[in-house]
């Protein structure tokens, strides 16, 4: 496998990880819904907001105004893209998976190898856990195809002592290890690590296709990992090693950089509960506003961990909550659409913001609920929007 890594500054992956780093905004075109609907434009971001400056960008939003019952699945060019080491260019004919650590037969996949075993497919919608509002243009929604990791690490052999499961992508960069006075510096591949019980679920796969076709550098060709219902950083593009282990991983970017500290009230004492980036938070947001004549639709998508939901709300400036309607093509681990009829918008500037309720009666929270929180990410709040009506 090629082994030409781009180096890149620290600075440039920590504005990643925050969704602000400045994307080129060339022309942008919203497909059309239905015959003479057409959009509402929102006045909380410019009209030019977010396009895809290039489909091998290491960073991209996904404009997420295009979504809607044609564009379901994200198209595989347009999915947003996180890559904090760049993006590696990686020969499929020399790609190796390698499975190390505690199992009783090592393994060295190729390609072939992977593409040759029982194909599963899983639809799968994710954000980055920097994805914030208003536009939350970190996150897509696509059907991935791919060989079963538990399958994988049944055929090595996993070990009794074995605890943890690391994964680790090609793509590496100088990192700063901070231990008590000393900081040094490591040149180390992207890791994410979980519990060998997580990892054993049957519907993580190592995914070698996006929406029937093959990966795109950008999305990890010629394969990498996917945890349904879990924040974006689990799904390691790139992926060349799976490590078993006993003890628990802490890698900078499991245990350092993708952590939230949030304080919560426990025994009456605040206790600050800090922990990695796993599973994601019930969130719903508002990404789209069209009208056909006088009759206006509000667009938006839930995600969260696969929990089944009970109901999402949209509520129109300081008017009641009103059920909206899931899309038909939603399943557990997409992204669930949902839309809500408008009757009745007066022209001018309104205020819109969505809720979503899962089946064990969690509720997306407000921004003010939610203070005790420290850290941005996981922002999983209601995202009110501006639009404006003409
Ligand atoms: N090898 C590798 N895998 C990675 C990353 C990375 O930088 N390197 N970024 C992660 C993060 S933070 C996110 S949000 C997702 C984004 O996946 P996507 O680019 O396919 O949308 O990839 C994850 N997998
Ligand atoms: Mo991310």
């Amino acid at each position: 496998m090629t082994r030409q890594i781009p180096r890149r500054e620290v600075l440039r992956a920590g504005l990643a990880a925050t969704g602000l780093l400045a994307i080129g905004v060339p022309e942008w075109a919203m497909p059309a819904l239905a015959q003479g609907e057409t959009d509402v434009p929102f006045t909380d971001v410019p009209p030019n907001f977010n396009s895809n400056p290039s489909p091998t960008a290491a960073f991209r939003q996904y404009d997420t105004r295009k979504i809607g019952a044609a564009s379901f699945w994200t198209p595989r060019d347009e999915f947003f893209a996180i890559g904090h080491n760049g993006v590696p260019e990686v020969d499929a004919g020399a790609y190796r998976l390698e499975v190390t650590g505690r199992v009783g037969s090592p393994m060295e996949l190729t390609l072939a190898d992977l593409q040759t075993r029982q194909p599963v497919e899983v639809p799968a919608g994710y954000e980055c856990s920097g994805n914030r509002g208003p536009a939350n243009g970190l996150s897509s929604n696509g059907r991935w195809t791919g060989a079963r990791l538990a399958d994988l690490l049944e055929d090595a052999g996993v070990q009794d002592a074995a605890r943890e499961v690391v994964f680790f992508g090609i793509d590496r960069a100088e990192s700063e290890v901070a231990f008590r006075q000393n900081t040094f510096t490591l040149d180390q591949q992207f890791a994410r690590s979980m519990s060998l019980e997580n990892a054993m679920r049957a519907d993580i796969i190592v995914a070698y296709a996006l929406n029937g076709e093959p990966l795109t550098p950008t999305q990890g060709f010629p394969a990498r990992l996917i945890v349904p219902g879990w924040y974006g950083v689990a799904n390691v593009k790139w992926l060349s090693g799976i490590h078993v282990q006993e003890d628990r991983f802490v890698g900078h970017f499991q245990a350092r950089w993708y952590r939230t500290v949030a304080g919560e009230t426990i025994g009456g004492d605040v206790k600050y509960t800090e922990n990695e980036v796993t599973k994601m938070r019930l969130k719903s947001a508002i990404a789209r506003v069209t009208h056909t004549g006088s009759s206006h639709r509000v667009l938006g998508f839930v995600l969260n961990d696969g929990t089944p939901l009970r109901s999402v709300e949209v509520r129109v400036d300081d008017g009641p909550w009103q059920a909206a309607t899931f899309d038909p093509q939603n399943t557990q681990y997409s992204w669930k659409l949902f839309t809500y009829a408008w009757n009745g918008a007066t022209p001018g500037e309104h205020t819109l913001v969505s809720r979503a309720t899962d089946v064990n009666g969690r509720v997306q929270a407000t921004a003010e609920e939610l203070a005790a929180k420290q850290t941005f990410l996981e922002a999983a709040e209601q995202f009110p929007r501006r639009v404006m009506i003409a």
